[in-house]
């Protein structure tokens, strides 16, 4: 960090689509981070030592700087993006920005990204009877999600304002990796593509595998 203060390190599972979006800001921005990586299949974030040391509530990502943790992904960006070009300098545009980053978190995530690990981690016949019951509201509200994303790109390059903010950043990380649970099809959401080109020939753009 050019402020003085410590190379953040990234408490992560490099699977974790919430992970990603924090290794992205920090490369579109050319910040140093370091990397510790977790198993969550293996319950690596339930430990007692990662639940008192790290984060209470059992989840990665976490950013650690010097000794304080700042878990969530997209306070963690946040963290990292302040005063930056990720993040508009318009008050109006700032809060918007925040706007689909709750939505992010509201609407696409639990679905978009639950799915996800459900279908594509966990394995369809290893559900619960609980999960089993949620696929098919999940895929109705993640297909809400994208839909809503696909409309607003279809008239705007980026989420916010002329140029790309934490906005397509929080969003990016799931959208671009949705077929993984073979509930979506990027193919039906064209705006939602070539927005994913954009943001893939960003300058230090880094992808999820990297
Ligand atoms: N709202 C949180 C979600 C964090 C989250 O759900 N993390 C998952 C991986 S993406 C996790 O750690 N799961 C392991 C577990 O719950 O044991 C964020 O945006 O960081």
């Amino acid at each position: 960090m050019t402020d003085g203060a410590p190379v953040p390190i990234l408490h992560e599972d490099p699977v974790s689509g919430n992970c990603y979006k924090i290794r992205l800001t920090a490369a579109l921005l050319g910040m140093p981070i370091e990397r510790r990586e977790y198993d969550i299949m293996k319950g690596e974030t339930r430990t007692p030592a990662f639940l008192s040391g790290v984060n209470a509530n059992g989840r990665i990502p976490v950013l650690q700087v010097g000794t304080r943790f700042l878990p969530e992904s997209n306070a963690a960006c946040w963290y990292l993006a302040d005063s930056s070009a990720l993040v508009p300098a318009d008050r109006f545009d700032r809060a918007d920005m925040l706007r689909w980053m709750f939505f992010e978190q509201y609407n696409h995530e639990p679905n978009v990204a639950t799915l996800r690990f459900w279908m594509h981690f966990v394995g369809r016949d290893k559900l619960t009877e609980f999960q089993r019951v949620q696929v098919e509201p999940k895929w109705m509200a993640g297909t809400a999600a994208l839909k809503l994303m696909d409309q607003h790109l279809a008239a705007n390059d980026w989420f916010v304002g002329s140029a790309v903010t934490l906005a397509d950043v929080a969003l990016f990380a799931y959208t671009h990796v949705c077929e993984d649970s073979g509930c979506f099809h990027l193919a039906d959401y064209p705006a939602v593509r070539r927005w994913i080109a954009r943001v893939e020939g960003l300058p230090d753009f880094v992808a999820m595998k990297d």
